[in-house]
């Protein structure tokens, strides 16, 4: 049994596993406890379930018995179907989020939504001729109806390509075009990933392994972006400002409202409700100071970015952050919730408020969001949590640590605004040496894993070795609670990135936001190889997802590596059990797409494996090591 302190890196996260024990609250460690020793077959992604002949397990040792399913697949095709069907799942996250945004857009344009409108306008206008709307002398609105159909349309079967492919440099799109592997519709790639893995069609497994970087691409190079541009439009671009992290963010004389999931769409109107005079006045009556909202894993990040709203914790934080007893409601969306929410609220008087349709718990409280009543119902939900406050026990109050201050909201737009309007500086710093390469850190916690021992080692580690460190998602937590995103960070940095970063007053890891705003990443990477003129594969750029646990994950870990980006995980995805897919994903990808999978648990191994890939294509490029 591993103690506490094996748990998890920060003080906040251990006091509050204490409290769970001492108070008999169950949490996912516990779980995890309870389902070791995993099942081997799983791990090693041999089981198939796809049809009634099984449930098949296919033996790892050659030349025994149970070499095959009953229909005759070898390990090869069970690994590569289970594995397709893992980022379908992923992609299917993030892009029905990223059509959740159209939908709004489309409520607007429409005028059947007054709560949410365009806030960036330009960035509409740019983005809609980006894409090859007319824009000249026609309304916002019209810009933004033309700019809903070519995004629909970026879902369907009926394009060659999805629209954003033009930010795609030119050699990395003939790559994917000789291989078959440009993404063509979202929904098309991921209804295609599940008829390939229906029993009787797909049975070469690298077969299989192109068309799952296919349905990754359509994640990153539209389902996700889509998600990123949209949001920017419609509640406005990330541009650089403070604010704070940890548990230490609740406030113990003020109603708390937890944000969690990945959308902001509803956290947004939470936010904005909220802020209304008649309910901090009906705060006030019930004995409260004022209502105090913060945020948890992904829908974090997008009120982070955007408007500036403390982050309470990563993954792990969720269940801990109820322990505190101080949450009037956890008000959700969707992905990345633990069930067991529900449960631990009910052992504290925190409301748990379900939003969306697609994602229902049983036991908690449902208010169905749409665009169109978004905002009457975010007050309801913010009334209900401030009535809740009557309720909390101040007994079993406990909110640990005080909140690390944090600098967020790098978005493209506003890091080429740093920049002075164009890549170059950052090229010419890069080709200096001073900043050797970019990694950007993403992805979540897994109790597997000493809560983000990985995310911030491999951070700090990068940064002695010059290499600037981008977060999203919740590695951003994890920088953030270990002082890595202000300028004071640089301290920690070598002595290239503290010039780089201390003339520019910004700190040595930027936040660009939730897991879909890794799409801004891959725009960079974009931007800097066709300023270069080179490919994505020749940039001394990588990527890595230490502690990642969901679909999610693993399909953004697949889109960059397609799109040339090398990517570190912390562990294998349960693919092992195949030696051509494996080999496929930390070799033979190389050739194929010039980048491939890097497993290391160790973040300073890590930290020289990406720091080998980067030398290299500095070498490539010219520029000394
Ligand atoms: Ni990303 Fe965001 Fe966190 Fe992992 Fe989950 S919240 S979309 S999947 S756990 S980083």
């Amino acid at each position: 049994k591993r103690t506490v302190e094996e748990l998890s890196i920060w003080e906040d996260a251990r006091a509050m596993i204490r409290k769970a024990q001492a108070e008999g609250i169950e949490t996912v460690w516990d779980r995890l406890e309870q389902q070791t020793p995993h099942c081997r077959f799983c791990e090693l992604g041999t089981t198939c379930s796809n049809c009634t002949m099984g449930p098949c397990r296919i033996s790892s040792k050659k030349g025994g018995k149970m070499q095959r399913g009953v229909c005759g697949a070898d390990a090869d095709v069970v690994v590569a179907r289970n594995f397709g069907r893992f980022i379908a799942g992923g992609a299917a996250g993030h892009s029905d989020h990223g059509r959740d945004l159209i939908e709004v857009l489309e409520c607007v344009v429409e005028g059947d939504s007054s709560d949410y409108g365009i806030r960036d306008e330009a960035k509409l206008v740019r983005i809609a001729g980006e894409l090859g709307v007319d824009t000249d002398d026609r309304s916002v609105r019209e810009i933004a109806g033309d700019l809903v159909e070519v995004l629909y349309g970026d879902f369907g079967s009926r394009r060659r390509e999805v629209a954003f492919l033009s930010r795609v440099p030119e050699k990395r799109r003939e790559i994917w075009q000789a291989l078959g592997m440009t993404p063509r519709g979202v929904d098309r790639e991921i209804a295609e990933m599940m008829h390939r893995t229906h029993i009787g069609c797909d049975n070469d497994a690298p077969n299989t392994l192109i068309h799952a970087a296919r349905t990754a691409l359509a994640d990153g190079w539209a389902g996700s972006m889509i998600g990123t541009e949209l949001s920017d439009i419609i509640f406005g671009t990330p541009s650089p400002s403070y604010s704070t992290a940890n548990l230490g963010v609740l406030k113990k004389d003020q109603v708390n409202i937890l944000v969690h999931g990945h959308n902001p769409v509803v956290s947004e109107m939470i936010l904005a409700a909220a802020r209304m005079p008649e309910l901090l006045d009906r705060a006030r009556e019930r004995g409260a100071s004022g209502i105090n909202i913060g945020g948890l894993c992904c829908t974090s990040n997008e009120l982070l970015m955007r408007q500036g709203i403390p982050m309470a914790g990563n993954h792990l934080m969720t269940e801990l952050s109820i322990v505190t007893g101080a949450v009037e409601a956890v008000v959700v969306d969707y992905q990345c919730i633990m069930p067991s929410m529900v449960q631990i609220s009910g052992c504290y008087h925190t409301r748990f408020i379900t939003t969306s349709g697609k994602a229902r718990f049983t036991g908690a409280t449902h208010f169905d969001i749409h665009p169109e009543n978004a905002f009457e119902k975010a007050r309801e939900i913010v009334t209900l949590a401030v009535d809740a406050f009557a309720e909390r026990d101040a007994s079993r109050v406990e909110i640990p640590d005080t909140p690390v201050p944090i600098m967020t909201g790098f978005s493209n737009e506003a890091i080429l605004e740093a920049l002075g309007g164009t890549p170059e500086p950052l090229i010419e710093a890069m080709r200096q040496g001073k900043i050797r390469g970019v990694v950007g850190i993403v992805g979540c916690n897994n109790p597997k894993f000493k809560q983000d021992s990985m995310n911030v080692g491999l951070a700090k580690a990068l940064l002695k070795k010059d290499i600037l460190v981008l977060v999203t998602g919740c590695v951003t937590t994890a920088a953030g609670k270990a002082g890595l995103l202000v300028p004071e960070g640089i301290e920690m940095a070598g002595p290239g990135v503290r010039e780089v970063c201390g003339a520019l007053g910004i700190p040595p890891v930027l936040h660009m936001g939730s897991c879909v705003d890794n799409s801004r990443i891959l725009q960079l990477c974009g931007l800097l190889a066709d300023a270069l003129d080179v490919d994505i594969s020749d940039l001394p750029v990588a990527a890595s997802a230490p502690e990642w646990y969901s679909e999610k994950a693993a399909a953004i870990g697949l889109y960059a590596v397609a799109s040339g980006i090398e990517t570190h995980l912390g562990h294998p995805p349960n693919i092992l059990g195949s030696e051509t897919v494996t080999h496929l994903a930390t070799e033979g990808l190389e050739d194929l797409v010039g980048a491939r999978f890097v497993i290391e648990k160790n973040p300073e191994e890590a930290a020289e494996l990406l720091d080998k890939r980067i030398t290299a294509k500095r070498t490539g490029l010219g520029w000394k090591p």
